[in-house]
């Protein structure tokens, strides 16, 4: 659906993140919608910009203990710890379905060493299906959330380079929880990132009143939904500020179309939607209708013309 028309109006919603072309802005956010088809039985995920699996790294990994997820205030906060198959038995059961269903497949990988992510990387090398790979650097569950490769800029340089053997293009999934990120920002486009998706989750935690322990099995977790929003708002908008180059995606708490054009307006070329699939797993495709109407309601003929609009650049 490269473009949307209606009577009297039309939407080009092409979108560019780097060296690749999508039909339209909106993506499933890693971790929320599986790792496979999960989701096609609620919408045609053919439909959309991208779906990204949830993180998966070389070997198969057994994740933390329940409870994993809990409703907070205003969002959630998780501990999975990172469950998955492991990637050759991804390629082998999952990717299959994806392919049938015709999704535009982002694989984000993960690891606890260099070496680690490198592995992963080789493992995608020449696998077909598969249109590029999110780097995440930033989950909050992994030894407790204290060496997040995100929070160094030489740390994360060091495993964007280990995963050219990907051969795809590559992202960097960057971390809220570090007053570097812009030079973290600037370290991984130095060194392979042909984008970055801000943000991951906020570290966080949730504690049981009742047995005065920590809630989730995982202890502490990642924030995430409306309340982080704003925050991812703000990342997005100083690391285009910073690099008005480098191609961003955006995620955190989107759950509506302004949601949505806010992120754009802040400077992404694209946005996830994560949370939001929790309470209504058709929210991606609610989300880019929402996009279309709010373009239309305010004759803006593309969306890539809101990107960066909140800078000062007239639409
Ligand atoms: O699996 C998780 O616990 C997890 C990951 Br890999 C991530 O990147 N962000 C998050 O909030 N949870």
């Amino acid at each position: 659906m490269g473009r949307v028309s209606q009577p009297g109006a039309s939407v080009d919603l092409t979108t560019h993140v780097g060296s690749l072309q999508f039909a339209n802005p909106v993506m499933c956010a890693a971790g929320t919608a599986g790792h496979g088809d999960e989701l096609a039985r609620y919408l045609d995920l053919g439909e959309l910009g991208a779906m990204v699996v949830k993180s998966l790294s070389a070997d198969p990994w057994a994740g933390n203990p329940p409870p994993r997820v809990h409703e907070t205030a205003a969002g959630m906060i998780n501990s999975v710890g990172l469950q998955g198959p492991g990637i050759p038995a991804w390629i082998e059961h999952e990717l299959p379905a994806l392919r049938a269903v015709r999704a535009t497949v982002v694989v984000s990988i993960l690891g606890r060493s260099v070496a680690d992510y490198a592995r992963a990387a080789s493992l995608l090398d020449g696998v077909d299906g598969i249109v590029a790979v999110e780097v995440n650097l930033s989950c909050p569950n992994l030894d407790g959330g204290s060496h997040m490769f995100a929070h160094d800029p030489d740390a994360a340089a060091e495993v964007m380079a280990a995963t050219a053997a990907s051969g795809l293009p590559r992202w960097a999934k960057l971390s809220p929880n570090t007053d570097r990120l812009v030079e973290v920002a600037h370290a991984v486009a130095a060194s392979g990132a042909e984008a970055v998706t801000l943000t991951n989750t906020l570290l966080g935690m949730v504690i049981d009143v009742e047995s005065r322990r920590p809630l989730l099995g995982g202890g502490g977790g990642g924030l995430s939904g409306p309340a982080v929003h704003p925050v991812a708002v703000r990342a997005v908008y100083d690391c285009r500020a910073a690099l008005p180059d480098l191609p961003i995606v955006g995620v955190g708490g989107v759950g509506s179309g302004r949601d949505a054009v806010e992120f754009m307006m802040a400077g992404a070329d694209a946005v996830q939607v994560g949370t939001a699939t929790f309470a209504d797993p058709r929210a991606p495709r609610r989300v880019l209708d929402e996009i279309v109407a709010w373009c239309v309601d305010h004759g803006v003929g593309s969306t890539r013309e809101l990107r960066d609009t909140a800078h000062g650049v007239r639409p």
